[in-house]
């Protein structure tokens, strides 16, 4: 079976079987990493591409993100490893204005397994609100989501608020979100950027020195 039928199921928000079509690839032997790159991320890469076009409106976007959620949280065991000793303290959150986390949930998921000790503190996160989790938890690094392109300044502005606050040098910054770039990161002064949720804990570990 090709994983064009789960990228089919997740834009036709086909819920009743996205567990068994993840099933059948484990089964036979798919990679995790490449059921969710492939299967699931393209799903709602298509996805996003309707609701640009005009033949997908929110409901439709919604119900498929809701069937990707359902697929990863089935998925979620194989994708991680499990880690008891902890490689440092990270925060994460999505930026005020901006109720994405499906790539929040995944790259909090990818860091847990990797040892990493998180404290996702949601969505729509208002700039003191980060400001606050970073005095009160001291971590070592603070991950940034944004996948609206206007709420994009808002990580600006949680970066100098946190100068502002005296806490900037104690913590590492990374960011990410679909319209993020490594441009848009190094303009805005975060120590880094990362395209996946991959990449996010490679460059968590780069801050930790491993
Ligand atoms: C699902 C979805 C929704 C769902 C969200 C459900 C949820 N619980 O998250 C709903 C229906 C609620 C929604 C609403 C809206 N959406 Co929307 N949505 C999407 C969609 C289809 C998929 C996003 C997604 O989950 N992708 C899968 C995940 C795995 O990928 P990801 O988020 O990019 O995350 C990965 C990386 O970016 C990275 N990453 C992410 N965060 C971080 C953080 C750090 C620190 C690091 C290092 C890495 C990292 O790692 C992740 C894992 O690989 C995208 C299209 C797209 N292809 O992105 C549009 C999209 C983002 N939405 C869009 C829009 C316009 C909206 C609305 C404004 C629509 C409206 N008119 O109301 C609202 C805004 C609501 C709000 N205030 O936030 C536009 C944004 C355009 C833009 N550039 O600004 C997009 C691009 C669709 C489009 N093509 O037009 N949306």
């Amino acid at each position: 079976m090709g994983l064009e039928q789960l990228v089919a199921c997740v834009v036709e928000a086909d819920m009743d079987n996205v567990e068994d079509m993840i099933k059948k690839e484990l089964d036979a032997g798919t990679d995790p990493a490449v059921i969710l790159k492939d299967g699931l991320i393209n799903g709602m890469d298509v996805v996003g591409e309707q609701f640009e076009s005009g033949d997908f409106f929110l409901p439709e976007m919604l119900a498929a993100a809701l069937t990707m959620k359902a697929g990863v949280e089935y998925l979620k065991s194989h994708l991680v490893g499990d880690s008891n000793e902890s490689a440092g303290t990270v925060i994460v959150g999505t930026v005020e204005g901006d109720i994405h986390d499906i790539g929040k949930n995944l790259v909090t998921m990818m860091l847990e397994g990797a040892g990493f000790e998180v404290y996702d503190v949601g969505i729509d996160v208002a700039t003191e609100d980060f400001v606050k989790a970073v005095k009160e938890k001291n971590p070592q690094i603070l991950g940034l989501s944004s996948l609206l392109t206007n709420t994009m300044p808002s990580i600006k502005t949680v970066i100098a608020a946190l100068k502002e606050a005296g806490l900037r040098e104690q913590v590492k910054i990374m960011i990410g979100g679909a319209p993020v770039t490594q441009e848009f990161a190094d303009d805005v002064g975060a120590d880094g950027y990362a395209s996946d949720a991959a990449g996010a804990v490679a460059l968590a570990r780069g801050f930790m020195g491993n």
